[in-house]
């Protein structure tokens, strides 16, 4: 038996794959730990209109029940998103717990691109990644996003990291496991509320079919793990780089002072941001999404031809 016996597609995201269709998997966390209530379900919506108009079937990942689902209906969606932080995080360690208790979980970027490739789904889209948080040289927190990236062979389309990690650390991690890292018409990976970071990207691309000619040549190279793209938020929305750098900073501090740690530390950071900078970060937050499931969507239309 394997993963698959315990996974679910709707009958859409089954059909899609079946014939070849580009499919986009989208992941949970985001919707119950990382927007709070009822943004997150507007815009876990939302995201799954931008994919179909962007000519893909959107393929929302998240554990019901104990069963792995790629596909959920739109109150499973509302469902996830209400409960919030009361629905389990679950990332690669926590999979056979949350199954074999038959809980719900909000998949992460690792479980999503576990439950994705088990699907036969390439291409993932989001808003930002997990990586190597600040300080982790003495905390060791490092996210089991970057193993996953080097294991499973999944494209992941995000806007960069927040810089509550630490951005040169992480392209540090990546390049050791072997993840290229594109940058969608940038040299440098962007910083999730901001363009820029000051690190660069392994390679520039400026093209869909470009970003999708380079993954299956990667497969096609029989290259085990994934790839990053790196996709700046539109210039309108984003954020003024000393306020968010300032709000992530006392983030860290009162996260320290609490002694917030392990899996608590991302959604804990991600929910007094958007608190210290009102409801700012979260339009920028939900506008970057939007920009990078609509890139996801045409990516995979480029794949399926390939
Ligand atoms: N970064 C964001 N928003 C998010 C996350 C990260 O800007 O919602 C979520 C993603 O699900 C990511 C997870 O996979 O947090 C990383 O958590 P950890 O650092 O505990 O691995
Ligand atoms: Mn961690």
């Amino acid at each position: 038996m394997d993963l698959c016996e315990y996974l679910n597609l709707t009958p859409e995201v089954a059909d899609a794959l079946a014939t070849g269709k580009p499919v986009v998997a989208l992941e949970s966390t985001i919707i119950s730990h990382g927007m709070p209530y009822p943004e997150n379900v507007q815009t876990a919506l939302e995201v799954e209109r931008i994919v179909r108009e962007n000519g893909a079937v959107p393929a929302t990942v998240a554990i019901i029940g104990g069963r792995l689902r790629a596909g959920l209906a739109p109150e499973e969606i509302d469902y996830l998103g209400k409960r919030g932080r009361e629905v389990a995080k679950v990332s690669r360690r926590d999979l056979p717990v949350i199954v074999a208790r038959g809980e719900d979980g909000a998949t992460t970027v690792a479980a999503t691109m576990i439950i994705a490739a088990h699907a036969g789904i390439e291409v993932f889209a989001t808003g930002g990644l997990g990586g190597v948080h600040r300080g982790a040289e003495k905390t060791m927190d490092i996210s089991a996003d970057l193993e996953e990236l080097a294991a499973t062979p999944v494209l992941v389309v995000c806007a960069g990291a927040k810089a509550i990690l630490d951005l040169g650390l992480t392209l540090e991690y990546l390049e050791t496991k072997g993840v290229p890292v594109l940058g969608y018409g940038t040299d440098e990976l962007p910083a999730f509320y901001s363009r820029e970071s000051g690190f660069g990207v392994d390679c520039r691309v400026d093209a869909p079919a470009e970003v999708a000619r380079i993954f299956r040549t990667k497969r096609r190279l029989g290259l085990a793990g994934g790839m990053l793209v790196g996709n700046p938020i539109p210039e309108e929305y984003a954020m003024d780089k000393a306020a968010i750098d300032a709000a992530i900073d006392a983030a860290i501090a009162e996260a320290d002072a609490q002694g917030i740690h392990g899996k608590d530390t991302t959604p804990f950071l991600l929910a007094k941001v958007a608190e210290i900078t009102g409801g700012d970060s979260l339009a920028s937050n939900i506008r970057l999404v939007y920009n990078n499931v609509a890139l996801g969507a045409r990516v995979a239309a480029e794949l399926a031809k390939l």
